[in-house]
């Protein structure tokens, strides 16, 4: 029997139920995954890097997080899916675990992911939990927005890395959505999840980001039209990706730039940051699917999306073993 905050994959869990579960699956499974809290949100929820992998630390690595914007249920689901999927079926995957490993952060926006489930009203915050509301309304950009607008809290945490940051598709005004923050990694859990990646780099040989929703397999740049020199190999990889994914279910999935997908520049996403910067060659943001409304899936979205991006996973780190 399930206790209420047992951990399962037939419903959305809070931060603090996901963060047991690993807490558990690293004491089962003390050879094959590794736990270390590396840092604590702007509200002072621990963050953790969780670790799976048993070839010893220098095996080429895969960097994988979710739950950057706080409404996108989807995506910390589907990563502690395949999370579950590698630890609790090692023995099936023991000549990759032996070769590669896998390094999850699956919320890294938790302030915004809990947000997003103390109240209905909130269900759709995507931002952080910083305080960046005007003190003085004159200074506002728009005197009707008074002091205490709770829209006017947070940071959009996929706009604040520091690879040209605010050169498009981001505001500097603290009210909207996609406020990129007073400067590049203003936001404390990005520099926290920065610090890992480059402590992790010379390891690293893939990034992969999980967002929703679009059904889109992105590659940067994001913040230029102009496509990276090496973006025929990023593409011919996410292809393979995307094709052993559309096999399990026939999730039909979009290929290309962010700047292509979306037309137009949106700069400071981490892909953008890890592939230049972090120097990680290989660096992706995929939109997950739903059969839901917008950033509301269906619960029972949760272990076909699973199933089908752990597809997608396993043909990614067989490119990873093979480099
Ligand atoms: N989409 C992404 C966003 O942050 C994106 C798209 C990807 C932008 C990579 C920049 C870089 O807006 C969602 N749904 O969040
Ligand atoms: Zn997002």
């Amino acid at each position: 029997a399930r206790g209420p905050r047992a951990m399962d994959w037939e419903d959305f869990h809070d931060y603090t139920t996901i963060t047991k579960w690993l807490t558990s699956l690293s004491k089962d499974y003390p050879n094959l995954c590794t736990l270390e809290e590396v840092g604590k949100s702007y509200e002072g929820r621990p963050m953790k890097l969780f670790m799976v992998g048993k070839g010893g630390a220098d095996n080429p690595g895969i960097f994988i997080d979710g739950g950057s914007h706080g409404r996108e249920w989807i995506a910390p689901a589907t990563v502690t899916y395949m999370i579950n999927k590698l630890v609790t079926n090692s023995t099936e995957y023991d000549d990759l675990l032996s070769q590669v490993n896998f390094y999850f952060m699956p919320v890294i926006n938790p302030d915004g992911y809990d947000f997003t489930f103390i109240n209905p009203n909130n269900r759709f915050w995507r931002k952080t939990r910083s305080d960046y509301r005007p003190k003085v309304p004159e200074e506002s950009e728009e005197p009707e927005e008074l002091e205490e607008n709770p829209v006017c809290i947070g940071v959009d945490a996929n706009r604040n890395w520091g690879h040209h940051w605010m050169e498009g598709g981001a505001s500097n005004n603290s009210c909207r959505f996609t406020y990129a923050g007073p400067e590049p990694f203003s936001e404390v859990e990005n520099r926290v999840v920065r610090d890992q990646i480059l402590r992790l780099r010379s390891k690293l040989k893939m990034y992969l980001s999980f967002h929703s929703y679009g059904q889109q397999f992105m590659y940067p740049w994001g913040y230029t039209h102009v496509y990276p020199d090496d973006w025929k190999e990023l593409d011919d990889i996410a292809r393979k990706a995307v094709s052993a994914l559309t096999a399990v279910y026939g999730t039909n999935y979009t290929i290309g730039t962010t700047n292509n997908i979306f037309r137009r520049a949106l700069a400071g996403g981490s892909h953008d940051w890890v592939k230049s910067v972090a120097n990680v060659k290989l660096s992706y943001t995929v939109e997950l699917g739903n059969s839901g409304n917008l950033f509301c899936p269906n619960s029972s979205d949760i272990i076909p999306s699973g199933e089908e991006t752990f597809q997608a996973l396993l043909v990614l780190a067989d490119h990873v073993k093979e480099t």
